[in-house]
């Protein structure tokens, strides 16, 4: 009876700190549906910064000058780097990244749709960092108050990172468009075949999105799906007419009385599709993350002999002492 009352206290206090914008840190009680919301959440967004290395790895060693190269390698990395912050976030609520990595690979966790498509021309790096990171950017920028302290403040450098490789990828488009006829179309169809996984990374929509209700009362999530998606299309549409481009949708127009752009049905049969693993690259990408792992096994057991050692070293040092 008394633990009852115990534990009705603690959620009556997660409630209180939840409700008056408070941050839940890693030492405070929380209920056991948050944590594994977040540890799904945040491992997916884990999962998705470091496959998302690869379509944009795939043009380092062929970007056309040493200027798009250095760019790259830093845009690659920063996504390492994120994916990094948000695998030690994830720590902070009882799991390692071992186990969320072993889950990634042997498809029991998630990863981004989008990261399922291919960059078939170098356009297709401008376009990710314009649409895929300014999709990002959309997403994630409200995660920065979301209500878990380490997953909040890992948003605030990572959104920071996000919007440099948004304008990275603006202005390759701009020096595109200024080009050759060849060019302006290599961007065209690059917007063709990016804007609509584009919006499907916002994931389904609110009446079949079975978590968003309950995230939004915990106030991990900020804004609903579709709340972001329609924030997105109304910010992408002026940046698609400064750059001259058409997005591949006839029914995009605004609608005055909403104050808001209309735009046409997404195609949710290939949004289940790509998600289920049926995706034109989901097969490659996973089989690359695999060998990626296996091949840096002699790394981590380097990693764990050395700090093994070290610990051996202090342990007969406080002996001697
Ligand atoms: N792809 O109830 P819902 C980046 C899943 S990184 C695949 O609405 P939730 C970048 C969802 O997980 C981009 N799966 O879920 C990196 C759920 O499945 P489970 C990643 C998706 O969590 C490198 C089910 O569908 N960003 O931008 O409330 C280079 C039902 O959905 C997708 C993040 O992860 C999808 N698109 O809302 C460049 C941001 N959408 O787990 C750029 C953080 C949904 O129940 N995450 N699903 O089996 C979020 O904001 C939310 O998790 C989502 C989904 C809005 C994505």
């Amino acid at each position: 009876m008394a633990v009852d009352r115990d534990e009705q206290e603690l959620a009556e206090a997660f409630d209180a700190t939840v409700a008056a914008e408070g941050r839940i840190e890693p030492r405070d009680w929380m209920p056991e549906g948050y944590r594994k919301t977040l540890i799904r959440q945040i491992a997916q967004h884990a999962h998705s910064e470091i496959i998302g290395m690869q379509p944009e790895g795939n043009w380092i060693l062929r970007a056309p000058s040493l200027r798009r190269k250095a760019i790259l390698l830093a845009k690659v990395q920063d996504e390492a780097g994120h994916g990094l912050y948000l695998y030690s976030a994830t720590e902070t609520l009882g799991v390692d990244r071992t186990e969320l990595t072993e889950k990634l690979i042997d498809s029991r966790q998630k990863y981004s749709s989008i990261f399922n498509y291919p960059t078939l021309t170098f356009a297709d790096i401008g376009v990710i960092g314009w649409l895929v990171d300014g999709a990002a950017i959309c997403n994630q920028v409200p995660l920065c108050r979301s209500s878990y302290g380490p997953y909040a403040r890992a948003m605030v450098r990572i959104c920071k990172e996000e919007s440099f490789h948004q304008r990275q990828g603006f202005e390759l488009l701009m020096t595109l468009m200024a080009g050759t006829d060849a060019q302006r179309e290599m961007v065209q169809d690059a917007v063709d075949r990016w804007w609509w996984p584009s919006l499907m990374m916002f994931g389904p929509a609110d009446g079949d999105s079975p978590n968003t209700q309950q995230s939004m009362a915990w106030r991990i999530k900020r804004h609903t799906n579709d709340e972001l998606r329609q924030r997105y299309v109304d910010m992408t549409v002026p940046q698609a007419a400064a750059l001259g481009v058409t997005l591949p949708d006839p029914e995009l127009r605004w609608n005055d009385e909403r104050r808001a752009h209309d735009f046409g049905a997404i195609d949710w049969d290939e949004f289940t599709a790509v998600v289920k693993g049926a995706g034109p690259c989901n097969a490659q990408r996973l089989a690359h993350r695999r060998a990626a792992h296996e091949g840096g096994q002699w790394v981590r057991d380097a990693a764990s002999a050395y700090a093994a050692k070290q610990q051996t070293r202090r342990q007969e040092g406080e002996v001697a002492a």
